[in-house]
């Protein structure tokens, strides 16, 4: 019989769980991944479904647009480590009700559990990204990457000051995100609060900082989100490089340079963070 892993969206999602456990960027039950399935994916899945799904569980937050959605998404306090071992326990599928205030279990977590604790935060992340996108956005991913996490300790906590500082750390930044990126204050994780306050910075950015905690970044595939992740965290293990070695910046890359970049690319930069 077939297994719900030969099923190719199934793969890339235990594939990015892993790819993400391999960099160092999720110990314990540190982070967490969701995906928006397309329609045709879900009727894939359907076969594997539970006979019974669980019982409606209400989110706190609310999009219209996303109701009827379905969406693959890591389990509370599950750990990236183990989803490749045993992707039923720690992974499951939901399901958004019509009004989109509440999901249900369809697959998955089958020896208990919720969808992540920071699941208002990327349901709502993907309502926001999805429409500023036309419906590209799919991929929510949000980690624990240690040098990011370490710069929110040293620069001020500005999108402008951290756009700029990663765009320097490396020539093709400015071209991954060319729009920079977006810093959420420090706030307590997991609720209604830190989700709209994410939401806002998506609203313009791809990529958010939580300040002493982490990246939250979104993308319209797998191979596109895991990259702007990894992309960012080289920058920020760069720019905490240079800062170790405690000489400061003798040089860098020069904001005509940065404009040079993203002509030759054709990409926009954020000209407002530009000098
Ligand atoms: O433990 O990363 O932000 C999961 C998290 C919460
Ligand atoms: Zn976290």
């Amino acid at each position: 019989m077939k297994s719900i892993r030969d099923i190719s969206v199934m793969e890339a999602y235990i594939r990015m769980c892993d790819d993400g456990w391999l960099q160092g960027w999720h110990e314990r039950n540190g982070g967490n991944l969701t995906y928006r399935l397309t329609h045709a994916e879900t009727e894939e899945l359907r076969p594997f479904f539970k006979d019974q799904p669980q019982a409606w569980v209400s989110m706190g937050v609310k999009a219209e647009d996303l109701g009827g959605e379905f969406f693959l998404a890591t389990g509370s306090g599950k750990y990236f480590r183990n989803v490749t071992l045993a992707p039923q326990d720690n992974i499951c599928i939901v399901e958004i009700n019509p009004a989109g205030d509440s999901y249900r279990i369809v697959w998955g977590l089958e020896k208990g559990g919720r969808p992540t604790s920071e699941f208002p935060t990327h349901f709502m992340n993907h309502a926001v990204r999805s429409r500023a996108t036309n419906g590209q956005c799919r991929v929510i991913y949000h980690a624990h990457p240690a040098n990011l996490i370490a710069m929110t300790y040293t620069l001020p906590l500005t999108a402008r000051d951290f756009s700029r500082a990663l765009w320097q750390s490396a020539t093709e930044c400015p071209v991954v995100f060319p729009g920079g990126v977006g810093v959420v204050p420090w706030m307590v994780p997991g609720g209604a609060d830190i989700a709209m306050a994410t939401c806002k910075e998506m609203e313009t950015f791809d990529a958010a900082v939580w300040a002493h905690h982490g990246l939250f970044v979104s993308g319209p595939d797998f191979d596109t989100t895991f990259g702007l992740m990894h992309t960012i965290e080289k920058a920020a293990q760069i720019y905490v490089l240079v800062m170790s070695m405690g000489q400061g910046v003798r040089q860098t890359i020069q904001d005509n340079d940065l404009r040079a970049i993203a002509k030759e690319f054709g990409v926009t930069l954020r000209e407002e963070f530009l000098d």
